[in-house]
């Protein structure tokens, strides 16, 4: 084993990554003035006068939200527009012109509030790109970008999340921005330390597509040059022309195998897998009947929560303020799945057993206490072991469950399992990478017995859980 492997498997998250990870699936809303315009991308010409959703409910997005599993919500405070949902004090351009609620109305406080109340953490979407501020494409308009972040992260509570946005055109006036992004990580840090700042930041890392495409080793070890590549003004989106949305990986494949670190410099920065719950990112009513299936959103959330990603799904309420009812539906169906799927894990009272250990405190048995900080781990320079369940009867199982100790870093590359099927162990399933959660799917196994046997891995593997399950849906 080489340094490099070595000091790979030591890069470890901020405690700010990993309360987001732990939040695993969370929703994005993108609600605004195109909502009204029927449009993706506003010109940044419309009237505030258009904007008025009659029906809106916070309250009915948390609930749509939970009843799915999500643990979050990220709202589109301004988009590429520029018109705000909150009373900006430093633009007209905003709710406070529009008939909604007599212009007396804060969307972001309403949403920050329903959040609170309904155990949702907040973040919030700011896009750099400004197609309505005159100041864009001068320095002021940086100052204003500011302001408004520093209005945001002030009046609003916790914030877990600053969302920027990769694509960008120009402004009102033909100029483009250049974007002071260093100042803007100073306001957020300065005001709200354990918020992420995702996609164009330095924390969370954009997926590479919006599709809903996940890769099969997606790695939260990677080159540090990976930080600045959604900021690099040629490879962002300036058309809106769906072709984007739906374009799969436009990033490389594996982006923190031996060969792509061999020789960087390497940080944490972990995945997020981005994708609408139809279409488009705002709400069209053309598009009602292609609200995504049951089947594919499952399918996006286990390769994607349980691929070492988070998952955060676009819901588009409409004109009324409300999410749409075939949205709503899909949601609460999803919700009971994961649910269901994942309330008895069948290992709860299973006995564990290892090649080896580094110690007591890090015994087999560690991968089925439920605890997160507690693992089960060989010893240092030790690549490859196996760890074995007995369940003590035999169970039907078509799910499991791994996660590594990630506070420790990420290390396993290659596993595979197997059952005991008389005397001879059988073959099953088997992976790449695992990270925060690596969710397995296989067609159904009865046994009693099941090896899992680490066959490649970075320094010395942890293993944090080792759940089994049989999920609700064949
Ligand atoms: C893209 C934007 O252009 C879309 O409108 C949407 O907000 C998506 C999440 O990011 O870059």
């Amino acid at each position: 084993m080489n340094d490099n492997i070595r000091i790979a498997a030591q890069v470890v998250p901020s405690p700010r990554q990993l309360a987001w990870q732990e939040l695993e699936f969370y929703s994005f809303i993108h609600f605004g003035i195109n909502t009204f315009t029927d449009k993706e991308w506003g010109l940044g010409d419309e009237a505030p006068a258009i904007f008025n959703p009659e029906e809106f409910d916070a309250k009915q997005w948390v609930e749509v939200c939970k009843s799915a599993g999500m643990r979050g919500l990220i709202l589109t405070c301004k988009h590429h527009d520029g018109f705000c949902l909150w009373p900006s004090s430093h633009t007209g351009h905003s709710v406070k012109h529009s008939p909604w609620r007599d212009g007396q109305g804060d969307m972001v406080q309403e949403v920050a509030d329903a959040c609170r109340e309904g155990g949702l953490k907040f973040g919030v979407y700011l896009s750099p790109w400004d197609r309505h501020d005159g100041r864009y494409g001068t320095s002021e308009y940086n100052e204003y970008l500011k302001d408004q972040l520093r209005e945001l992260l002030t009046g609003y509570g916790d914030i877990f999340c600053v969302w920027f946005d990769g694509a960008c055109g120009e402004g009102p006036n033909g100029l483009k921005q250049v974007y002071d992004w260093d100042g803007y990580y100073e306001v957020i840090r300065e005001l709200q330390p354990g918020a992420v700042i995702s996609v164009c930041g330095p924390d969370v890392r954009w997926c590479g597509n919006e599709a809903g495409h996940t890769r099969e080793s997606e790695w939260s070890v990677v080159p540090a040059e990976l930080q600045d590549c959604e900021k690099i003004l040629e490879e962002s989106q300036h058309v809106d022309d769906g072709e984007f949305a739906r374009r799969s990986n436009s990033r490389d494949e594996n982006l923190g195998s031996r060969e792509a670190i061999a020789g960087k410099e390497l940080v944490w920065y972990p995945a997020e897998v981005n994708t609408s719950i139809r279409p488009g990112w705002f709400y069209h009513a053309a598009e009602d009947d292609q609200v995504r299936s049951l089947e594919e959103l499952l399918d996006i959330y286990d390769k994607s929560v349980g691929g070492n990603s988070t998952f955060l799904l676009n819901l588009p309420p409409d004109k009324r303020g409300l999410i749409h009812e075939n949205d709503a539906r899909r949601m609460a169906e999803l919700g009971e799945v994961i649910r269901s799927t994942f309330e008895y894990n069948l290992a709860a009272g299973a006995q564990a057993t290892a090649t080896e250990t580094a110690g007591e405190a890090n015994a087999a048995g560690r991968v089925l206490d439920g605890n997160r900080d507690t693992f089960w781990c060989p010893k240092e320079g030790t690549e490859q072991a196996s760890i074995e369940l007995d369940l003590n009867v035999e169970q039907s199982f078509d799910t499991i469950v791994l996660k590594e100790h990630i506070q420790s870093g990420q290390r396993i590359e290659q596993l595979h399992l197997e059952y005991l099927d008389g005397a001879i162990w059988k073959r099953f399933s088997e992976c790449t990478v695992v990270g925060h959660k690596r969710i397995l799917k296989f067609p159904e196994v009865t046994a009693r017995h099941i090896r899992l046997t680490i066959d490649k891995s970075r320094w010395c593997p942890t293993l944090s859980a080792f759940e089994v399950y049989l999920s609700a849906v064949e």
